[in-house]
């Protein structure tokens, strides 16, 4: 039992995946075992509800400057950010001199479109080699990471955003009272904070259990967000499922008695009732699902390669370290993973060292069956590797169980 980060409620722990490695850095093989490993371990908190892990790892080891992940490697994620910007356009940046403020910018991939747009605009993030890439494309940056005092500091050299946005990063922070506290200093009256990150709801309905890694300190809820907003001064005023990553949900909050909630936060505070998800039982029985499909998993890749079948991995995830670490899975069952992300290529998987390889090495020749560990681009990925399919080859996934297609 631990003390909750949102309310200091008592935090159950459901979960336990053991020492697991730091997701998003990928070892050169010459670095091979200089991982730092830290206990994987999730509860939810009996007051708030908060998903969340009982190990915070260090930010500046989550976040190095050459951090690999580049959110623009999807054409699917690329046209979300896009239709988002165009939304927030035309909504609370039509106003006389907007400004704009993203957490979490990465290379731009949102911001770019603010900026196209000519709207006063900063993106903040610590990955100083992404945040490059967006600085190379006119975008206005600061490299670092956004807390009070960041806050304070961008409400003084620019004045207060109209719209403070960010995707999948405030569920990266464990600190998340400091960021509260910047945005309640830097946001306009009447302005709002808004975040989008993949949802509990459907993590526990896919069990998609590698979603939980250390830079997943939180998994919101509709209603674990509403007490966490609720607690900074905040009110949650609008919730907005989007179908990204697996699932995600679009959270907007402004300060306290500004606006008024819409009838959306209602209705699925009364879905999360009817999926259980304040119940100790929907954890116990996804914790069991967890165990299954990771024998199941390992089963069907032992299968496999004792009959002789080429297997290799599609999209070197961050999610990837909990699947390969947890259930075992090495390069005597996975001989290789291929990834688009050049940052990623010629190196390993972090603990379970599976080498990472260009996309080239996937048709050449194509395996009996590629395992798709970046399963939240399958739409994208499988229009793209059609000639795989006709050449015979199978997609193993996991999520929501292990099956072929
Ligand atoms: O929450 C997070 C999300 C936004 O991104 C961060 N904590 C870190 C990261 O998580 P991830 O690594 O699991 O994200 P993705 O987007 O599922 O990663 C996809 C991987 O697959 C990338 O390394 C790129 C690669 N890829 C590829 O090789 N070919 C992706 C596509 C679409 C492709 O066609
Ligand atoms: N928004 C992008 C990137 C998400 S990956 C997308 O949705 O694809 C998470 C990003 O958050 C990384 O680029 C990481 O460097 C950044 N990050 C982590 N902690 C942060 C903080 N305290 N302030 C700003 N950015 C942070
Ligand atoms: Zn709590």
């Amino acid at each position: 039992m631990s003390d909750c980060r949102i309310c200091g409620g008592p935090v159950q722990e459901f979960f336990d995946f053991g020492p697991q490695p730091v997701s998003d850095v990928f070892p050169k093989p010459a670095d091979i075992g200089t991982e730092h490993f830290y206990r994987l371990a999730v509860g939810f908190c009996e007051r708030c509800t908060m998903v969340q892990q009982f190990e915070e790892v260090s930010r500046e080891r989550m976040f190095p400057a050459d951090y690999p992940y580049r959110s623009s490697g999807s054409a699917l994620m690329r046209r979300h950010f896009e239709q988002a910007a165009a939304h927030y356009l035309a909504t609370e940046l039509s106003g006389p001199d907007p400004f704009y403020v993203e957490i979490g910018c990465n290379d731009g991939i949102m911001l770019s479109s603010v900026q196209a747009a000519g709207i006063r605009h900063l993106g903040v993030d610590p990955a100083e080699e992404a945040v490059k890439v967006a600085g190379a494309s006119g975008s206005r940056v600061h490299v670092g990471f956004f807390e009070e005092a960041t806050a304070r500091r961008i409400r003084e050299t620019d004045g207060p955003a109209n719209l403070i946005f960010s995707a999948n990063t405030i569920s990266h922070i464990a600190y998340i009272d400091s960021v509260f506290a910047g945005v309640h200093a830097l946001l306009a009256e009447g302005g709002i904070f808004v975040f989008e990150d993949r949802y509990l709801g459907d993590i526990i309905a896919n069990t998609y259990f590698d979603q939980i890694y250390d830079e997943h300190f939180y998994l919101f809820s509709v209603r674990s967000v509403q007490a966490m907003a609720e607690r900074f001064g905040f009110d949650l005023v609008d919730v907005e499922p989007l179908p990204v990553h697996g699932g995600t949900m679009r959270y907007t909050t402004a300060r306290r008695g500004e606006r008024q909630p819409t009838p959306a936060v209602a209705r699925w505070l009364s879905k999360e009732q009817e999926q259980k998800l304040a119940e100790r039982a929907t954890y116990e029985s996804f914790g069991a699902k967890i165990e299954s499909n990771c024998e199941e998993l390992k089963a069907l890749l032992t299968r496999l390669r004792d009959e002789g079948a080429r297997v290799v991995g599609y999209g070197a995830t961050c999610k990837s370290a909990t699947v390969t670490n947890y259930c075992g899975i090495g390069p005597d069952l996975v001989p290789f993973i291929c990834d688009s992300t050049v940052e990623k290529q010629h190196r390993v998987t972090p603990g379970s060292h599976i080498p990472i390889r260009p996309p080239a090495a996937f048709s050449s020749p194509y395996p009996d069956y590629a395992l798709l560990f970046a399963w939240n681009h399958a739409a994208e990925i499988m229009a793209k590797e059609q000639e795989f399919r006709a050449a015979g080859g199978k997609w193993i996934l996991y999520v929501p169980d292990v099956h072929i297609v």
